[in-house]
């Protein structure tokens, strides 16, 4: 008996290695990328999905790729110390992406129809900016060789880095020593906008393209861009952002359904693509119109950008740039796009890393007041209904840039409305609404980001917007861009369409979760009621 016990464990123990070789094996296996089906996928909430082929893409291998910088060193001289927290200095865990090394392989993320498709063979090429304040050296170096190693280096006319004064100057200055690239030193701190505007003046290539400096781009993410632009100077196009862990440093496929939106109180925010549009898309590799751009990764050609008027050079450090942007290439007789056959990964962070000299809600507040002033005409009093803190703050001259705006014809904000984001509801026409009710008790924000249960006043109460809910609602907000909750009704229960799962009470005052759907239990059941 002893004996079948011990040759049962044997083989059990054999079997077991062989399996987890085989499965090892497995995963290390080169793919082709037309093998990449997209069925069973595994859904996260929020924007991502993560496939479960694990398509790679290989480097390029690329012997002198780097020159004479010495990689080793660079990195070994900015370590993290024993005992400290990883995720101090940069509101990322460091020694995750110190642990990562310099280059990666990271999965090919696009639909697999991509890696068919063809580019122009003499596509112009590009001058790439970069622009940082106090950047985690593994960060910045993986974002420069991911777009040396996967670009085709014909396309790469430089990459010029901004150094937004940093505190060590060398982080830059010893990575011009890898060829093309080209590194620039504020003088003072000037914030992204200003920085990204000196960048594109010393830019020698006729197209610009911009980038965080913690991103990854992924396999032939330049051509489709590029090709875009070249057809069209007036398009100014983006890749799919896909997301890399601010904890494990995992690169996550994002949705392919997404585009940019915001609401009145100019606060970005990713949304699914209207189901017009989406039935109308038959081909999935097709451009994405989008109201608005996150506003980090972009291309766009550069006569067009100094033609339109560069930036708002007025806004400082950080934010409300992407809006003005945007509503100055859609008014002023450009587009905006997503491509989704690029794909670029950015590390998304849930608090700035970085001071803000002014105050963080000062310098939004500022920069979003010139975008409203400038280029919202009437539509700003929503602006201002939703941020009434921003009235009476400070915002500077825009004489500028609203001669700016005459000298280039734009179209008034009305238009935009009617044609780029007819989505966008006016506040009046959601004066008749309803909040949601259970039992005695209707669904209330608490604070920015999470919900509960409260009596019920009408005031701060959740309002279904055209059947979707489109506020950052739970636990899953990792940031103001990851807020994308959409939910839909199933029976008296709330859906939320990415993940499948309903809203439930539990208990009566206590938090809401997310869980498997029982529309017919009380603590899912929610009921519309008017308010006027
Ligand atoms: O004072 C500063 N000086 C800088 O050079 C502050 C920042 N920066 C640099 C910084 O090092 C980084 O490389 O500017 C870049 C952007 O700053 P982040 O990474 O702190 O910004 P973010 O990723 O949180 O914010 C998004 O919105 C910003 C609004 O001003 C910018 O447009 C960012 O480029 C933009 N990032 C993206 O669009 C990437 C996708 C994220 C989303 C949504
Ligand atoms: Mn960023």
């Amino acid at each position: 008996m002893r004996r079948i016990r011990a040759n049962a464990i044997a083989i059990l123990t054999v079997a077991w290695i062989l399996g987890t070789f085989y499965y090892l094996w497995q995963d290390n296996k080169p793919q082709t990328s037309s093998s990449g089906g997209h069925g069973g996928q595994k859904v996260v909430p929020g924007r991502l999905e993560i496939h479960r082929d694990d398509r790679t893409i290989p480097l390029i291998q690329q012997g002198q790729l780097l020159g004479g910088f010495d990689e080793k060193a660079y990195l070994a001289a900015k370590q993290l110390k024993p005992g400290d927290d990883p995720y101090r200095e940069h509101a990322f865990n460091l020694q995750e992406s110190d642990r990562l090394g310099s280059e990666r392989a990271i999965r090919d993320t696009r639909h697999y129809r991509c890696a068919s498709l063809n580019y122009d063979t003499d596509l112009p090429s590009t001058s790439i900016i970069i622009t940082f304040h106090n950047e985690a050296r593994s960060t910045l170096l993986r974002t420069i060789k991911s777009v040396l190693m996967r670009s085709p280096p014909s396309l790469i006319q430089e990459i010029i880095l901004i150094d937004d004064f940093s505190s060590d100057s060398e982080d830059c200055q010893l990575l011009s020593q890898i060829p093309k690239v080209r590194c620039l030193r504020n003088g003072r701190r000037e914030g992204l906008i200003r920085s990204r505007v000196r960048g594109a003046s010393t830019a020698s290539a006729s197209i610009l393209t911009f980038l965080d400096s913690h991103c990854e781009v992924n396999a032939d993410w330049l051509q489709p861009m590029i090709q875009r632009v070249k057809e069209d100077h007036t398009r100014v196009v983006s890749p799919i952002i896909d997301v890399i862990s601010l904890d494990n440093f995992a690169y996550l496929a994002a949705s392919a359904d997404l585009r940019g939106g915001f609401d009145w109180s100019l606060h970005f925010k990713w949304e699914q693509i209207p189901i017009e549009q989406k039935m109308a898309r038959s081909d999935p590799t097709q451009a994405i119109r989008t109201p608005v751009i996150a506003g980090g990764i972009f291309v766009m050609d550069k006569s067009w950008f100094n033609h339109l008027g560069q930036y708002d050079t007025h806004m400082d450090i950080w934010g409300g740039e992407n809006f003005e942007l945007s509503f100055r290439v859609w008014m002023c007789g450009g587009s905006l796009e997503i491509l989704p056959c690029s794909r670029v990964g950015h590390v998304f962070r849930k608090r700035h890393p970085y001071d803000f000299p002014e105050g963080n809600a000062l310098t939004y507040i500022k920069n979003t007041r010139r975008a409203a002033e400038v280029w919202m005409d009437e539509y700003k009093q929503y602006y201002y209904s939703a941020r009434p803190s921003a009235q009476g703050k400070a915002f500077g001259s825009i004489a500028d840039r609203l001669t700016l705006r005459r000298k280039l014809n734009c179209k008034p904000f009305r238009w935009y409305m009617e044609n780029v984001y007819p989505e966008l509801r006016v506040p009046e026409q959601e004066a008749v609404s309803s909040v949601l009710r259970q039992g005695g008790l209707c669904l209330e924000t608490r604070g920015t980001d999470t919900l509960g249960l409260a009596e019920c006043r009408g005031i701060g109460a959740i309002r279904p917007q055209s059947q979707t809910y489109s506020c950052c609602f739970l636990f899953v907000c990792f940031s103001l861009s990851l807020c994308v909750q959409k939910w839909k009704p199933k029976g008296p229960a709330l859906q939320h369409m990415v993940s499948g799962l309903c809203l439930d009470s539990q208990t009566p005052m206590g938090p809401l979760v997310i869980t498997q759907c029982r529309p017919q239990m009380a603590s899912q059941s929610w009921e519309p009621q008017i308010i006027t």
